[in-house]
């Protein structure tokens, strides 16, 4: 009965230490969110960040042929992210695009929902190197 017990608590732990190394792996994609966000090898998962009036990260750095998951969070007001150039447009808080980055270039990406007086100066923009 005693060892049983043992058992359980030790299963408990192994949950939490789960658990835990999942709250730290999202705390580490959090830090890349400031300034500017880079994907790591082959896919670039990058959360931006939407607030009266900016993007964060305002640009994101990515390389040619990554494949990109962009989300969008909104934090203040109400914004909306549209990527012309790769046909992308996020209209509401939570909302993902995946693309893969095949042009190489700096394409601009803007707010799509009129938001207030600096709607039109709320842009970024995607820099994705060859
Ligand atoms: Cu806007």
């Amino acid at each position: 009965m005693k060892k049983m017990k043992i058992g359980a608590a030790a299963l408990a732990a192994m949950l939490l230490a789960v658990s835990l190394a999942g709250c730290g792996s999202a705390k580490d994609s959090a830090k890349e969110l400031e300034g500017t966000a880079t994907s790591s090898e082959g896919t670039g998962a990058v959360t931006i960040k939407a607030t009266n009036y900016k993007f964060e990260p305002g640009t994101i750095k990515v390389k040619k042929g990554d494949k990109v998951k962009l989300t969008l969070s909104n934090k203040q007001g109400l914004h909306g992210l549209k990527l012309e150039d790769y046909n992308v447009e996020l209209q509401e808080d939570g909302a993902t695009a995946e693309f893969t980055a095949d042009k190489a270039g700096t394409f601009e990406f803007h707010c799509s929902i009129m938001c207030g007086s600096g709607h039109d100066g709320m842009k970024g923009e995607l820099v994705v190197e060859e």
